[in-house]
């Protein structure tokens, strides 16, 4: 059985072999495969054909082109995207052509436990509701743990036991080798064992209180744009790890399958991200359209990434756009029961997403990313608090003080109010490379330095904020507008090609200590 698989096509990806049409799927940043072998002509030459729709539709997650204007566009001039990146479409990642046998491993879950005794819990899933034997294999260090499977409609699961279980955690990230085997067919992995949890204004790793200290990112970089990038993803780990960060979040849109392995291999926690990007919740006329296509992305990278111990939390919204919000909004989130009264249709599409998340996956938690100005019942149902906010930079600009104290704050109200772990998954400051001054006004390097040292400060006061995420991880293109500079969103630490500003020496004054 032969099957061709596409990693990433953005927006709209056609398959045809032969001239012939196999299958269409629509959504960025997630892989989908076809069986060709109807079409395949055998001994002969086959012409594979992908086609590639890269329109910006009102409709479409994430939107654009949207028919009335938005607060974004006030800012910015063109392509009309409802969010601050530019999109990069096509095929970003590598298409595949491989071979199954006839009856095959279709789906592998693999869920670990650590109390009272560390364990491994395998389902397998097979294409076709067949009975039958198989097995899997765990192995790390000198240990070999095996158990049998017995198919029963084409599923079985085993649990292994694992004594003196070595733990995976950011500072040990320990891989074992499982091997699945059925009849035909064998699969294998890579498996952290770890658990992770909340509790009170704690995230907990292994039982243990953690902080998911790193960035917001982007997959970007002159020339190679968004498409798959090896070395720059080696360089990109280097770089988070000399700042001393554990943590990223794959804004906004799931990463490459390479970074995922890395993050394993590195020990990062990930915050993985659907490219549900800036829904714009006042155009309630669109949301079934949207729903569905959210709940299809939420789909996709559970079943992609479900097994990456790195994966610590799924994330369903990065700044879903309430009615009446203006770009600069930046101020407090909102707590005016009128306006959050107003706004319970975007509520309700953002619990639907988060309900269709515990039904798939109840062992990580479960997030969405909120804009500064928005309701905050918004975040009743999250697991985790996580904040974008922007106080001294679209709020309060040049006024650091006064931006402490707001941040200061806002931070204290929404731990009274939800009384769950916080993590500011955005804040940051352009910040034009090699632009200094004294004083330290807006958009120099000494400004973005003081703007990221009184965020981790005011942090380190306070036990419940679990994770500071500085936007961004580098400089990246952004649509051409007022705010962005050659096209360019300057906030990052690092430049677009990856040297250090001054902040990126704060971070790792606070990081590495
Ligand atoms: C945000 C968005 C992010 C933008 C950032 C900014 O809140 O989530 O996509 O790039 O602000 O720099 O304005």
């Amino acid at each position: 059985r032969v099957f061709l698989r596409v990693g990433s096509a953005n927006y709209f990806g056609t398959v045809y072999v032969n001239g012939v049409k196999v299958g269409s799927h629509e959504g960025g940043h997630l892989p989908f495969a076809f069986e060709i072998n109807d079409q395949i002509k055998w001994g002969a030459e086959n012409i594979i054909a992908i086609s590639v729709e890269n329109t910006l539709k009102p409709e479409r997650v994430p939107s654009g082109n949207m028919p009335t204007r938005t607060a974004f566009d006030s800012l910015s001039s063109t392509p009309r995207t409802t969010f601050d990146f530019y999109p990069f479409c096509g095929i970003h990642r590598p298409v595949v052509l491989y071979t199954v046998p006839q009856t095959y491993i279709e789906d592998v879950t693999v869920v670990t436990t650590i109390e009272p005794q560390a364990q491994v819990k395998v389902k397998v899933k097979l294409n076709a509701a067949v009975d039958g034997k198989g097995s899997v294999q765990l192995k790390g260090g000198k240990a070999v743990l095996t158990a049998d499977l017995n198919f029963s409609d084409g599923v079985a699961e085993a649990t292994l036991i694992v004594p003196d279980a070595h733990l995976w955690s950011d500072k040990d990230p320990y891989l074992y080798d499982l091997t699945v085997n059925s009849n035909d067919d064998q699969y294998s992995l890579k498996v952290g064992i770890r658990t992770i949890a909340v509790d009170g204004g704690k995230v907990l790793l292994n039982g243990r209180p953690v902080k998911l200290n790193g960035f917001g990112r982007h997959e970007d970089f002159p020339a190679t744009a968004k498409a798959l990038n090896l070395p720059l993803i080696v360089k990109d780990y280097q770089l988070m790890r000399w700042t001393g960060a554990n943590a990223y979040r794959t804004s906004h849109y799931p990463y490459s399958e390479e970074e995922m392995q890395m993050a394993d291999r590195q020990g990062f926690l990930i915050i993985d991200e659907i490219p549900a990007v800036s829904l714009q919740m006042s155009d309630t006329v669109r949301f079934p359209e949207r729903l569905r296509m959210c709940l299809q992305q939420i789909d996709e990278m559970i079943a992609r990434d479900k097994n990456h111990p790195a994966v610590v939390m799924w994330c369903v919204a990065n700044e879903p756009m309430p009615a009446g919000i203006s770009v600069g909004a930046s101020g407090s989130g909102a707590n005016d029961p009128v306006y959050e009264e107003e706004n319970l249709p975007g509520k309700r599409f953002l619990d639907a997403e988060i309900a269709h998340v515990r039904e798939l996956d109840m062992t990580r938690p479960v997030t969405i990313v909120t804009v500064g100005g928005g309701p905050q019942n918004w975040m009743e149902q999250c697991d985790v608090i996580c904040m974008n906010r922007y106080h001294g930079w679209y709020s309060l600009g040049g006024q650091l003080d006064k931006a402490r104290q707001a941040l200061e704050a806002e931070l204290d109200q929404v731990w009274d109010r939800f009384h769950k772990p916080i993590i500011m998954t955005e804040f940051g400051a352009d910040t034009v490379p090699g632009f200094h001054g004294m004083p330290d006004v807006m958009w120099t390097e000494e400004y973005q330095a003081e703007y990221v040292r009184f965020h981790l400060e005011v942090a380190a006061e306070r036990d419940f904020v679990a994770g500071m995420q500085v936007w961004n991880f580098a400089d990246f293109a952004a649509v051409q507008g007022l705010m962005r500079v050659g096209g360019i969103n300057h906030k990052g630490v690092f430049t677009r090609v990856r040297t250090p500003k001054m902040a990126a020496h704060v971070l790792r004054e606070f990081w590495t200590k």
